[in-house]
């Protein structure tokens, strides 16, 4: 296995995510990645390489120009409104719900920050957009190692900030680029007709689904916490199967808060049944240990070592496979689920 890793996540360190009407501490933090680092280096399940550069007009085939060039831009522009802005991380606060306008991109910098952005959970900071470049070029490097012929049939792009929250042109669930899908897309390019991702992440991935939404060339599942009562609330329903040349092609599989690690397995054999009958030719997995029982954001039951039993499973289904970090929280525990994943993996 190649192990993809972002040499400049820590250049996002957000201090302070909107949470029930206060400021808080950062979940998603830099030492969540190091946690994993240092696992690794105890268990080598694979070789670690750095990134080459980003393939710029991939990106651009995943995400809108016009939101890439504002992501880029965010910083320097927040500044620019105040020096002493320097200090404080940048949060949207206002969204163009139903009725109001998409297509007119507003002049003032807290009017787009809310065009580009469905949560106050995200901060941007100073690094964000260095950081999250650095992990769509681990992404996509992950993505054409498992394509080349003389290559692994298995690659992880060890990177934060995760990706699966982050749609064609917003940011949102501390996401700004969808590795996920961008490993999809050059899989996709680099010459497989049919492509998996298939979402264990306890938040439904309603970034991926939506990029993809329209496609029949990539299929869509994800299993997750009910969004009737789980974040991101407003997607990720039994119903949504995918439109036009992309019916059919999206499955999603909420599960109630409380869900155990017997009954999220079963959950898991039908995402793969799902998955065998679309007979892709290779495999995305958005990788959130999140649905670890210690989690403190999270509401499912999975134990360390059922990680080992996910990992294993998956090898079973014989494609070239991608693996992307996504969320996971209980930090102390993240290393450790991760890296079963992966030598559950490996070893079968
Ligand atoms: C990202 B990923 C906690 C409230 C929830 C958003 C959660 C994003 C999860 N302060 N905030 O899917 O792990
Ligand atoms: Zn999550």
């Amino acid at each position: 296995m190649l192990i993809f890793h972002n040499p400049d996540h820590a250049l996002h360190c957000p201090r302070q995510e909107m949470y029930r009407g206060r400021l808080v501490p950062c979940h998603e933090t830099p030492a969540r990645l190091e946690h994993v680092l240092t696992e690794l280096r105890r268990r080598p399940v694979g070789e670690l390489r750095e990134p080459g550069a980003p393939d710029e007009a991939l990106l651009r085939r995943v995400h809108a120009p016009r939101y890439l060039d504002f992501l880029a831009g965010a910083w320097s522009e927040w500044v620019a409104l105040d020096a002493a802005n320097a200090e404080l991380d940048v949060l949207p606060s206002v969204w163009p719900v139903r009725g109001f306008r998409h297509d007119v991109e507003p002049t003032n910098f807290a009017a787009r920050l809310g065009l580009y952005s469905f949560d106050a959970g995200t901060p941007l900071v100073g690094g964000s957009w260095a950081a999250a470049l650095r992990g769509a070029a681990c992404a996509i490097d992950a993505a054409r190692a498992v394509l080349a012929s003389d290559g692994p049939r298995v690659a992880f792009a060890l990177t934060r900030p995760p990706g699966h929250h982050a749609g064609p042109d917003f940011f949102g669930g501390y996401c700004f680029l969808n590795n996920a899908a961008l490993a999809a897309q050059a899989l996709r390019e680099g010459g497989c007709e049919r492509v998996a991702v298939l979402d264990v992440d306890y938040h439904h991935g309603n970034g991926t689904q939506t990029i993809f939404y329209g496609r029949g060339d990539v299929l869509t599942v994800s299993l997750h916490g009910d969004p009737r009562t789980e974040y991101p609330f407003f997607l990720g329903h039994a119903d949504e199967r995918g439109e036009g040349e992309g019916e059919g092609a999206n499955l999603n599989l909420p599960l109630p808060a409380g869900t155990s690690a017997h009954e999220w397995r079963r959950a898991l054999d039908q995402a793969l049944e799902a998955l065998s009958r679309f007979a892709p030719q290779a495999l995305v997995v958005a990788l959130g240990v999140d649905t670890f029982e210690g989690d403190p954001i999270s509401k499912f039951a999975l134990r360390s070592a059922d990680y080992l039993d996910v990992g294993r499973t998956l090898a079973g289904l014989s494609l070239p496979t991608v693996f992307t970090m996504e969320g996971g929280y209980a930090v102390a525990d993240v290393g450790v689920n991760v890296v079963n994943v992966l030598e559950g993996f490996v070893a079968a």
